[in-house]
């Protein structure tokens, strides 16, 4: 990595505009773009951006050349304008109708291209091509948040999207999860109530993007097969980090055939290179405002520096059984989890993403994932919340992407060969030649025929639904085992640290205290006495209400220590930011040295100073009127800069903040911040009396100082492993 990611461009423009006519500039080297496939399938070995606009004139969407796009034709200068004027028409009506639908849930998200590289590990279990050694996939990566609209901000309390589809050689496989391992319903007849629940009250509109209002909260209290989730929503899971340190989950239990033929049970899961890490809710609320894209360009900014977000896909694997259960827990709940103490996560591949999107609209807005997009060698349960979605996800693709033919989109193209028999519609790219595209016709030659069932030969093998028995009768029912609601959320919660357990607690507290009505916050209560006593009685106290006793006799759970994003470590650095504060007028030795550190390790550093441009021959990227505590993972003080010549409270609030000091009033809230949010600062040489003028010594948790620079920083780096100084939260052990 050697620049500051977020560079607009492909070249860095000049002062004045140019008008020296030049092809269109290339994509920047971080960005890829789906393959260049014909709506078929067929591999047109044409470059991805043949497909963006080509020459160096501007021309009509049919290839006219055009002189003039600022002045619409009119009679006469001060005139009228003409109904004649085609490229006046057709620019606007194309504006006009530039917007789509958004999706009716994760309708904010981010996507990445990279590839997916089998390990071979899983050939015990499937023969689906995309796990063979070393074989590599394209993928897309889609993540989202649920609740929030498209232009809704990045870091509220919600379930988080992992959405990855995988270009095989055998047809396009989606594996559509989230980072939360359950979800709040067990049939998908009732998704469309949470989501109402969820989403913005109907009359007006509010709140946006957050689950802190009475509708979800009627709704989950009164269905407590939502508590599981809503639980883990309340904890730190509710607000990554990052995209890039989240777990992915299927969520769902699959039905995988090996080349045997034998099935078996399994759960996926993603586990990132990065571990899982989380913002505290004050760094999430002030980033919400402060950066409503963070986690968007977290994941772009990552990418663009070379620090290529990594997971390795694993699965938890059960024997197929009739009843589909496994130590007691029912393998199609997915209100459930196994916990990994009692099946391991066997790792499968790895997936790596490498390269920014070059056009968001056509490749993270248009790409359509499908829970029933499969593969031969992977197959669905009858999980009802499955079921469901297998219907769904088609079904909305059609009012979204304006018809039938979203698959041809150059993102959703599948890199297998196709010969479908599906015919016109809207937006139809490909063009069909042939007059009998029916089964079974003689007039086209008998095309297209059966593939076979012939495992072992990859190049006719078709995708088989596995041949499973059903019996019973005909009912609106759920079976006996779903419930349970609440074994699971005490499992969780008994997994905790006690420092997750005390945001949990915030967080309820603050849910809850932002419903209006009394009732809906004691139904709930009644839910958290079935989870937990202390839990139930700390949030009852915060909303100034009586906490219940339970209802639920409550048995014996056994805790699982990997739940708590405590458990592992250390974890690399990679994308991580680092501000260097300096102080222009004083001595800057060591700050090139350790800006270029901390290049190198895969970070990014960002130099902080009093005024913008250069400090030294170092450009700066923040001054103190612009940075904030929450956009940096750890603070760096190469200097102690008095106030500023701006640091005055009419002109920017924060100098207000700390009173007087010898220290420039928006590094000191720098500083506060940083240390309330248990961030590792670093400090040398004059560094050090700006740590002094806040209170703070190195016998801290987390506070280190030196005489040099890199010596400082290596310590630094190895705090950093563990995200957070867990020690200076207050409730940790
Ligand atoms: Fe989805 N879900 N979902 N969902 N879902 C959609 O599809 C739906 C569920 C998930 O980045 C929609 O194209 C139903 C579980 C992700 O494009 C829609 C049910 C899980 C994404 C839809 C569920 C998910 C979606 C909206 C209950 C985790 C974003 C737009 C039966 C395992 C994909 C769209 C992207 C998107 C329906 C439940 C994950 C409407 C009916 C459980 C990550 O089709």
């Amino acid at each position: 990595m050697s620049t500051i990611p977020g560079v607009p461009a492909a070249q860095a423009p000049d002062l004045a505009e140019p008008t020296e006519p030049v092809e269109p500039l290339p994509p920047k080297p971080d960005q890829g773009a789906p393959a260049a496939r014909t709506a078929t399938g067929a591999d047109t070995g044409a470059e991805p951006s043949a497909r963006a606009q080509q020459g160096r004139w501007l021309t009509t969407s049919t290839g006219t050349r055009l002189r003039d796009t600022d002045h619409s034709l009119k009679a006469g200068e001060r005139g009228p304008t003409l109904l004649q004027d085609h490229h006046l028409r057709e620019k606007i009506t194309h504006f006009d109708h530039e917007r789509i639908p958004e999706r009716v849930v994760h309708a904010r998200g981010s996507g990445a291209h990279g590839y997916f590289e089998g390990y071979g590990t899983a050939s015990t279990v499937s023969y689906a091509g995309l796990f063979a050694e070393g074989k590599r996939t394209p993928v897309f990566v889609r993540f989202s948040t649920v609740l929030g609209s498209r232009g809704s901000a990045d870091t509220v309390r919600d379930t988080r999207g992992f959405a990855t589809k995988f270009y095989t050689d055998e047809g396009v496989w989606d594996l559509v999860g989230n980072n939360i391992p359950v979800f709040f319903i067990q049939d998908g007849i009732k998704f469309p109530d949470i989501v109402h629940a969820g989403k913005p009250h109907p009359d007006r509109e509010i709140p946006q993007a957050q689950s802190a209002h009475d509708t979800f909260w009627d709704f989950v209290s009164l269905h407590t097969e939502a508590q599981h989730h809503t639980l883990w929503n309340m904890s730190d899971r509710g607000i990554p980090r990052s995209y890039r340190m989240m777990e992915g989950f299927g969520v769902h239990t699959f039905r995988l055939t090996n080349a045997e033929g034998e099935t078996s049970l399994v759960k996926f899961h993603w586990k990132p290179k990065l571990g899982v890490h989380s913002l505290t809710w004050e760094e999430a609320q002030l980033i919400g405002g402060l950066d409503p894209d963070f986690h968007r360009r977290d994941l772009a900014d990552a990418i663009e520096a070379g620090a290529r977000p990594e997971w390795e896909l694993g699965i938890q694997v059960f024997e197929d059984t009739e009843e589909q259960v496994f130590q007691g827990i029912d393998l199609l709940d997915p209100t459930k989890i196994v916990p990994e103490e009692l099946a391991p996560v066997q790792p499968i591949g790895r997936m790596v993403l490498d390269r920014n999107p070059t056009n968001f609209f056509a490749e993270t807005e248009q790409v359509a994932f499908h829970v029933g997009h499969l593969v031969p060698g992977i197959d669905v349960t009858d999980d009802p919340l499955l079921q469901t979605r297998l219907f769904s996800y088609v079904d909305t693709q059609l009012s979204r992407l304006g018809g039938p033919n979203f698959n041809q989109l150059p993102v959703n193209r599948t890199h297998a060969p196709v010969n479908d028999m599906l015919r016109d519609g809207f937006h139809q790219h490909a063009v069909h030649a042939g007059v009998a595209p029916y089964h079974p016709n003689s007039l086209d030659g008998g095309c297209p025929f059966m593939a076979g069932g012939d495992l072992g030969d990859e190049q006719a093998r078709a995708f088989v639904e596995v041949a499973r028995a059903v019996e019973g009768a005909k009912v609106r029912a759920n079976p006996a085992s779903f419930e349970d609601h609440f074994s699971q959320a005490r499992l969780f919660w008994a997994s905790m640290s006690p420092v997750e357990q005390e945001h949990i607690i915030r967080a309820y507290a603050f849910e809850l205290g932002k419903c209006y009505e009394q009732t809906i916050k004691e139904r709930q209560l009644l839910a958290l006495a079935n989870i937990d006593e202390r839990l139930c009685g700390e949030v009852a106290t915060a909303l100034g209400l009586p906490a219940p006793d339970p209802t639920e006799e409550a048995g014996e759970v056994v805790p699982s220590p990997v739940l708590s994003q405590l458990a592992g470590g250390p974890w690399p650095g990679d994308g991580r930011v680092v501000g260097i504060v300096v102080d222009p007028a004083g001595d800057l030795p060591d700050v090139e040295a350790v800006r270029a550190a901390i290049d190198e390790a895969g970070m990014v550093p960002l130099l902080v100073a009093p005024h913008g441009g250069k400090v030294g021959d170092l450009d700066v990227q923040r001054t103190f009127a612009t940075v904030r505590s929450v956009e940096l993972d750890v603070v760096l003080l190469a200097g102690s800069p008095p106030p500023a010549p701006d640091a005055l409270p009419a002109r920017d609030a924060k100098a207000g903040a700390a009173g007087t000091s010898s220290l420039d009033p928006r590094v000191v809230l720098l500083l506060e911040e940083a240390y309330r949010h248990a961030k590792v600062v670093g400090a040398w040489g004059a560094g050090i009396d700006a740590l002094t003028a806040v209170g703070l010594t190195d016998d801290v948790p987390g506070v280190v100082t030196g005489s040099e620079g890199p010596a400082v920083l290596a310590q630094v780096q190895d705090l950093m492993g563990t995200h957070r100084v867990w020690e200076r939260f207050p409730a940790a052990v």
